[in-house]
C-alpha cells in the first residue's frame, strides 16, 4: 500500500495520529499503516529478544526476586489465582477443552469455588479410587440419590472427581500431558475464584538404592541433565521455568509419616525424564545403545548427586504450579529399585497396596488441615440417604447395573 496520499487532502503520513487526519481514504490508510508499523515493531522486538537463558541464570534470577520481594505478585491479595496471561480476560469465553468445561457454559464459581486441594494422579482409576477414599475419610456426604461423577468424562482425556474441597484429577503420562492439564486446571482455579489452592501429585516412580514400596516426597525436581528447570520451546525460542516445590509443605507431609507405617517415607531429589525406557537408562526398551555398565555408571552418578527417584511429571508440575504461585508437593511410591533391575515385577496386589501409600499421606494432610479449620465433620449425621461405605455403595451399584 503506498504511504503517500493520492488525493488532495494533504494528509501528513508522518503524523502520530494518522487515523484522525485527512479524508476518509487517508484515515483508513492511516489506521492500516499504524497497525502495520506496530506489527513491525513487535516483530523487531521479538527478533531482538535475548537468546535462551541458561537454566542456572533462571534459577538465580528467581531466587533473587524471591529474596528481594520483587517476584511478581502471582496471586491476588485475597489469595485467588491470578492468570499471567492478559489475553484470557479479553476472550468472550474460555473453553477448557480437555476438561470438558467452559467459563460461560458452566457456573465455575458455584461448581468449584470451594476447592482447596487439587490432587493429581496418573490414571483415571487411581483418582477415582482416591475420590472414594477421601470421601470416606473426611466424612463427605453425597445428597440422596447421587453418586460421584467423572466431571470431565466427555473430554475422553482426563477424569475429574470433586469431593467437597478436594478435586481428584488424572494427568496421564509424561510432561506434555500433565502440562496441558495444569494450564487448564490453573485457569479453572482462576475462573472459579479459588483461594490459595494446594496442589499434590501422587504417583509412582523408580527408586535408586531404596526398597520398593518406599514413599518419596520430592524436595526438588530436576531434568535428565540434573537441571531444576523446565525447558519449553515457545515461538521458536527456548523458555526456562524454575521447577520449585513448597519446602514447608514437604516438611509438613514428612511429619505426617508415622513410625507405625510399615514402610519408609523419605524426602529426596526427583529426576523427571521424557521417557520411561532410554530416558531412565533402562536396558529393556525396544532400543538400547548402551551397556549395563553405562547404565549403572549413570544411575550411580545421579544417585551421588542426590537423586532418590525417577518419574515423568514432577518437573512440569513443579514449574507450572510455581509460575502460578500455587503451593505444591509431589509424593511418589517406588515400584522398583533401579540399582537392582528395570522391570516392575511385584505382584498386582502388592503394587496396588503400594500405590495407596501416597494417597494415605495426602489424606492425612487434608484431614489435619480441615480439622484445624474446624471443617471436618465426622459426626455421621446427614439429612438424607447417607453413603455408609463408599466401597460397598459402589459394589451394590455395580451389581444393580447387571440385574434387569
Ligand atoms: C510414573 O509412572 C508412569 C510410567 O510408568 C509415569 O507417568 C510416571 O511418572
Ligand atoms: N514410573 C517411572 O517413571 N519409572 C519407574 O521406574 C517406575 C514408575
Amino acid at each position: 500500500m503506498p504511504d503517500e496520499c493520492e488525493c488532495d487532502c494533504e494528509c501528513d503520513f508522518q503524523a502520530p495520529q494518522l487515523e484522525a487526519i485527512g479524508c476518509d481514504v487517508c484515515k483508513s490508510r492511516g489506521v492500516e499503516k499504524r497497525l502495520r508499523l506496530e506489527q513491525e515493531k513487535r516483530q523487531q522486538q521479538h527478533r531482538e529478544a535475548p537468546q535462551a537463558v541458561q537454566p542456572q541464570a533462571v534459577q538465580a534470577a528467581d531466587d533473587a526476586d524471591f529474596l528481594n520481594g520483587t517476584r511478581p505478585l502471582v496471586r491476588y491479595p485475597d489469595g485467588t489465582v491470578k492468570l499471567r496471561n492478559p489475553h484470557i480476560e479479553l476472550m468472550d469465553q474460555d473453553i477448557l477443552y480437555h476438561l470438558a468445561l467452559g467459563s460461560e457454559s458452566h457456573d465455575l464459581v458455584s461448581m468449584f469455588g470451594d476447592v482447596k486441594f487439587v490432587v493429581m494422579g496418573g490414571t483415571p482409576k487411581r483418582v477415582e479410587q482416591f475420590a472414594y477414599y477421601i470421601m470416606q475419610e473426611i466424612g463427605h456426604k453425597l445428597p440422596a440419590g447421587t453418586t460421584l461423577l467423572d466431571i470431565s468424562q466427555y473430554s475422553y482425556r482426563y477424569s475429574m472427581y470433586k469431593v467437597g474441597p478436594v478435586l481428584s484429577i488424572s494427568h496421564g503420562m509424561g510432561i506434555p500431558s500433565v502440562g496441558i492439564l495444569l494450564h487448564e486446571v490453573i485457569k479453572l482455579m482462576y475462573h472459579a475464584r479459588v483461594k490459595d489452592p494446594i496442589f499434590f501429585r501422587i504417583g509412582t516412580c523408580g527408586g535408586i538404592g531404596i526398597e520398593g514400596g518406599t514413599v518419596v516426597i520430592s524436595e526438588e525436581a530436576v531434568d535428565g541433565l540434573l537441571r531444576p528447570v523446565l525447558e519449553l520451546p515457545v515461538l521458536g525460542k527456548m523458555h526456562s521455568r524454575p521447577a520449585r516445590l513448597d519446602k514447608k509443605l514437604t516438611r509438613e507431609l514428612k511429619a505426617l509419616a508415622t513410625a507405625e507405617d510399615p514402610y519408609d517415607t523419605i524426602i529426596g531429589k526427583t529426576m523427571c525424564t521424557y521417557d520411561f525406557y532410554e530416558g531412565q537408562g533402562r536396558l529393556d526398551g525396544a532400543f538400547c545403545d548402551y551397556t549395563d555398565e553405562d547404565k549403572m555408571a549413570f544411575l550411580g552418578r545421579v544417585h551421588e548427586a542426590g537423586v532418590t527417584n525417577i518419574e515423568m511429571e514432577s518437573l512440569s508440575f513443579a514449574a507450572l504450579t510455581h509460575h502460578a504461585g500455587i503451593k505444591s508437593a509431589v509424593i511418589c511410591v517406588t515400584l522398583v529399585d533401579r540399582l537392582k533391575g528395570d522391570q516392575v515385577l511385584a505382584p498386582k496386589e502388592v503394587l496396588s497396596e503400594w500405590q495407596e501409600r501416597p494417597q494415605k499421606l495426602v489424606c492425612r494432610y487434608i484431614k489435619r488441615y480441615l480439622q484445624m479449620k474446624g471443617r471436618l465433620s465426622l459426626d455421621g449425621h446427614c439429612g438424607s440417604m447417607c453413603v455408609k461405605s463408599p466401597r460397598r455403595f459402589k459394589l451394590v451399584q455395580q451389581e444393580s447395573e447387571h440385574v434387569d
